[in-house]
């Protein structure tokens, strides 16, 4: 088997890059580990920022996400409220920064990319198995995995590990050239869904002394809500009751009192880390999304990092093709870490903020509380918190003409373990 892009994995990174090669007339094959049902079942991220909005637009992918939001479409957010204790605050975006972000979940983003990716006639072969990444420094890379217990082959131009957190594709780029930066917390998110009102209107973070909580939705029936737990918890230590009885205690007043409660659809508990592993490309093998980096969810950036790798995967491969260009492929990957630091930083800030950190004593306390109240009080701390959350912008320009006035560090040597 033969294709220009060889893809590993399907997830939103995997098939939007297919998509998108396909509406540039660069053929490519996705191989996917898990079934089709498994990857559609999966509930994950839930807030769009405005540039993956405008992405999904441009690629004719917003059919049902720009549907009224009454019918089951997406639902524009303007604001987020945040908290801490009994004090409330929110945060405007288009006040502050002209723009807002979508609540439209990762289920149904990656619905409407299987769908087109039917429709395109993309080859998407799932449930494959030990994929292995071969000669990625010579002109003629290839794949090879098994499928029905058969070892097959797919040469190629150019690989694009798009498979996770969990994927291998990284580990194909030798460890003396690979470096990883990683942040552990100790805690984790307990996630619900329930068939129930929203307690808000908008998004509540929830800073309190018993941890940290957070009110989203999908829609006008259907409530999603994280508790911070213990890292060692387990779905099973957690009934409904204990979930709601706990979410109550860490919401302000007002929001607990409207709180509406029902039985759980959906219980799952996720580690939270930051991860970030460099470079993002190696001879033909290129990363992105969860594959290269992964942020804790407070900041909503996980799936909207894979999206901007994305966007700038495909431009530079344009490019390649159509103009026999290979300047954007060699500034890819440091294009693509500018701005996934800036969403971990800004991942690890929120967390800092909003969480309750075991080890840690009133000093901090008391900065969570200056932080928050600069919020309250600042325009300007506003500003930049919507400048963060509603999305910074994709730089496709910057792999043609990189910044100016802006140094990149140079990678330490002495810190950062290896992978
Ligand atoms: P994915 O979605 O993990 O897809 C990777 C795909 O690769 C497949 N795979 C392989 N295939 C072939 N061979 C192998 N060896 C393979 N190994 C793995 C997998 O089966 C899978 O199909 O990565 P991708 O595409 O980079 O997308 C990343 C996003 O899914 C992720 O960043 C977000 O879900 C993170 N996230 C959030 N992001 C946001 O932008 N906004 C949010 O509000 C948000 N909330 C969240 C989140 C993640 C959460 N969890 C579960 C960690 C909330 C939660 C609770
Ligand atoms: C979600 O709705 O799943 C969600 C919203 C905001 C976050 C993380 C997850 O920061």
């Amino acid at each position: 088997m033969r294709t220009r892009v060889a893809i590993v994995g399907a997830g939103p990174a995997g098939s939007l890059l297919a998509h998108l090669l396909h509406g540039a007339g660069i053929d490519s094959v996705v191989l996917e580990r898990r079934s089709r049902a498994y990857v559609l079942g999966r509930v994950r991220a839930g807030v769009l920022e405005a540039g993956s909005v405008r992405v999904l637009r441009d690629a004719g992918l917003a059919g049902r996400m720009d549907a009224p939001t009454a019918d089951g479409g997406g639902d524009p957010h303007d604001g987020v409220g945040l908290s801490l204790d009994q004090g409330h605050l929110r945060i405007g975006f288009t006040e502050a920064v002209g723009r807002r972000v979508m609540l439209w979940g990762q289920t149904e983003v990656q619905h409407d990319l299987y769908d087109a990716l039917d429709a395109d006639g993309v080859t998407l072969l799932d449930e494959i198995d030990d994929v292995e990444l071969h000669d990625l420094t010579t002109d003629a890379p290839s794949v090879t995995f098994t499928r029905d217990g058969a070892t097959q082959r797919l040469d190629c131009d150019w690989i694009v590990g798009c498979d996770g957190s969990r994927g291998t594709s990284r580990l194909a780029i030798p460890e003396d050239l690979r470096r990883t930066y990683e942040r552990a917390y100790p805690f984790g998110w307990l996630g619900i869904l329930s068939e129930t009102p929203p307690v808000d209107d908008e998004l509540i973070y929830a800073s309190h002394e018993r941890g940290f909580a957070l009110c989203s939705m999908r829609h006008a029936m259907l409530s999603r809500y994280y508790l911070q737990c213990d890292d060692t918890d387990v779905v099973e230590d957690w009934s409904d009751d204990r979930f709601w009885t706990e979410l109550s205690e860490r919401l302000p007043d007002e929001a607990a009192a409207a709180l509406v409660t029902g039985p759980s659809v959906e219980k799952s508990i996720a580690p939270l880390r930051s991860f970030v592993s460099e470079p993002m490309r190696h001879g033909r093998l290129l990363l992105a999304g969860d594959a290269a980096h992964v942020v804790p969810p407070t900041g909503a950036k996980g799936l909207n990092l894979a999206i901007g790798d994305v966007v700038l995967v495909e431009a530079a491969l344009r490019r390649h093709y159509d103009d026999g260009d290979d300047e954007a492929l060699d500034r890819y990957s440091e294009t693509a870490l500018r701005r996934v630091w800036k969403a971990v930083r800004f991942s690890w800030w929120l967390t800092t903020l909003t969480h309750r950190f075991p080890d840690r004593d009133d000093f901090d306390r008391r900065i969570q509380a200056a932080e928050f109240h600069h919020l309250a009080t600042s325009p300007h701390a506003r500003a930049t918190f919507a400048d963060n959350y509603t999305g910074l912008p994709i730089p496709v320009d910057q792999l043609t003409t990189p910044p100016e006035h802006v140094t990149t560090p140079q990678t330490p040597t002495a810190t950062g373990a290896r992978a």
